[in-house]
């Protein structure tokens, strides 16, 4: 039985796994972009402005959905990743190919 290598690389503090092969550059891209969400979402829970998340801070970080003033995060972060072609718009295309795709892997 052939055992899988898994490689567990540290990116900015993110651990990611990736199995047999070391990150490309789409995982390091990946990391980064994860990265730079985690530091908007920070900013917005810390609404003291501290520089620490207090334990409710820390659940509005974690869960934005449900929170007024987290949903500004929320919502750049699907334009992001809807918007293919990074004009800062989502297009008819962008946006219904999205749902196909959502659709053909079910
Ligand atoms: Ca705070
Ligand atoms: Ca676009």
């Amino acid at each position: 039985m052939a055992r899988n290598k898994l490689f567990i690389v540290n990116i900015f503090d993110f651990g990611i796994a990736v199995e047999e092969h070391w990150p490309t550059k789409a995982d390091m891209e990946e990391a980064i972009i994860q990265r730079d969400r985690d530091h908007r979402r920070f900013k917005l829970a810390d609404v003291d402005y501290d520089g620490l998340l207090s334990f409710d801070e820390f659940v509005n970080f974690l869960h934005p959905e449900g929170v007024k003033h987290m949903m500004t995060a929320v919502v750049r972060e699907t334009v992001e990743d809807m918007d293919k072609n990074k004009d800062g718009k989502i297009s008819q295309s962008e946006y219904i190919g999205k749902m196909v795709t959502v659709v053909s892997l079910c």
